[in-house]
């Protein structure tokens, strides 16, 4: 038998291939990257604590690796078949967003890489939104848009006949698996030719931007990639300074000492120039602005208490002062955020003992020389023999995605939906239920300190 490739390195592969794409196709991407190379390092060089934690819990080199991306899809068919070829690369659905709560008629997950080794090895994630027609009120433009869709196909022949190897036979082998990379990769190219007219365009558009930005084009453009960095604030004051306008407000939780969940920041959108159908065999001009760059920070993964905690305080912020979107507030409610989130406690040890974040916990150098003479856990920690870190939040947050979904779309694009959280319709889509991020993160914890307490009832066991 001939040696698969682990879907682990198909995944790396993938996600350099559409890096470099993307830095082709959007060169203010390629700036970004040496801009949070350069504050990667220096973040690094000025925190030699920082490092160390990183080199031992041994996550420093995937960060400068490390990515994520988003596409917007038409269709239950579209979504499903993503799934599979998303699974070729070991990435699986997890967590469901509801986003018609903040105006954006989509629900969504994130596919990314499940469990330490694969995490450590490349975590890639893309965030995949499903477009909700059954949210637009012009049933006549819903059936229209239905009928473009369902003509579409976005995955080459070649990227449906490797999938289906790979499912057959259990991964791919190594020409096979270069030639999907590739293959896969045209599902997320950029087309200048839109499939419909100007004026169906403009209907679209009218409708809803992201309506127009899913509809008119023959494949689910790789719409952002997000490089991530160790300070986002810094990258965010230097961003003009390389020629790059960012949002005005960071999204998520405030500057701290003990970075939580995830914080993030874009610039906006490009507009592009598209040639549109003009129904007499030739091309009419016009423009599209969907595409942009987004950088981010990651924190520790919280606790369903934590993250209670931390939805309650953003909620509390957002009612004394909620961030317009031409920036004119952002001070006061940067000022407001920082004064709310005093609330959070913001040390390590507080956020371990209050349940508020998971860590993972480690045999420290004194246990290895020295043997304990109790196994309660809280002891162990505080005479030493066990240390922890924290675990590094990998998913996304629904606030967050709205903030950046609004800011790529155009100012004017809010509209008021009601809110109609539907993840059992999404799964019955996808054909598969979505991965709970608090089980995980979870069973990583336990993992963890299950491990210590075995070495030391071995040693206890070997006395
Ligand atoms: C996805 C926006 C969400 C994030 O990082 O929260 C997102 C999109 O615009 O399609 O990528
Ligand atoms: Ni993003």
């Amino acid at each position: 038998m001939i040696a698969k490739v682990s879907p682990d390195d198909i995944r790396a592969r993938f996600s350099g291939a559409m890096s470099a794409m993307y830095r082709d196709e959007v060169p203010a991407y390629g700036t970004l990257m040496e801009l949070v190379a350069r504050v990667n390092d220096e973040t690094l060089a000025e925190n030699p604590e920082l490092r160390a934690r990183l080199e031992a819990s041994d996550t420093l080199d995937r960060i400068s690796e490390e990515r994520h991306g988003a596409i917007r899809l038409g269709t239950a068919q579209e979504l499903s078949m993503m799934a599979r070829i998303f699974a070729v690369m070991g990435m699986y659905p997890v967590g469901y967003y509801d986003l018609s709560t903040a105006g954006v008629p989509v629900h969504s997950t994130a596919f990314r890489p499940v469990g330490e080794a694969a995490l450590k090895r490349n975590p890639f994630r893309v965030f995949t939104s499903l477009l909700r027609l059954d949210l637009i009120a012009d049933t006549t433009l819903r059936d229209e848009a239905a009928a473009i869709l369902a003509k579409r196909q976005i995955f080459t022949p070649g990227a449906i006949a490797l999938t289906e190897k790979a499912e057959k036979q259990g991964g791919l082998e190594a020409e096979d698996a270069s030639r999907f990379v590739a293959e896969v990769l045209e599902t997320f190219r950029w087309h200048d030719k839109a499939n419909v007219a100007l004026s169906m365009y403009h209907r679209l558009h009218d409708a809803h931007r992201l309506i127009a930005d899913v509809v008119s084009f023959k494949g689910p453009h790789i719409n952002h990639l997000t490089p991530r960095t160790l300070d986002i604030d810094r990258v965010q004051a230097l961003m003009p300074e390389y020629g790059i306008a960012p949002k005005a407000v960071v999204e998520g939780p405030p500057t701290r000492k003990c970075p939580i969940l995830l914080r993030q920041t874009s610039f906006k959108a490009l507009e592009e120039p598209v040639s549109f159908d003009d129904g007499k065999g030739g091309w009419q001009s016009g423009t599209h602005t969907a595409r942009f760059g987004e950088i981010e920070q990651r924190g520790i993964a919280l606790t369903p208490k934590g993250r209670a905690l931390y939805d309650a305080l953003l909620d509390e912020t957002r009612k004394i002062v909620r961030p317009a979107a031409d920036g004119s507030n952002a001070a006061a409610y940067e000022a407001a955020l920082a004064d709310v989130f005093k609330a959070f406690p913001d040390d390590w040890a507080t956020i371990r003992a209050e349940g508020l974040g998971y860590v993972s916990y480690y045999l420290t150098e004194k246990a290895r020389a020295d043997l304990p003479s109790t196994l309660d856990v809280e002891q162990l920690i505080a005479d030493g023999y066990i240390g922890f870190d924290p675990i590094v939040y990998e998913d996304f947050l629904p606030v967050s995605a709205a903030g950046i979904f609004q800011s790529n779309l155009g100012d004017g694009a809010q509209q008021d939906f009601v809110a109609s959280p539907n993840q059992k319709r999404f799964e019955a889509d996808l054909g598969a239920e979505v991965l709970n991020e608090f089980d995980h993160y979870g069973s990583i914890e336990k993992a963890s300190l299950e491990a210590c307490l075995a070495a030391f009832a071995r040693q206890i066991a070997a006395e």
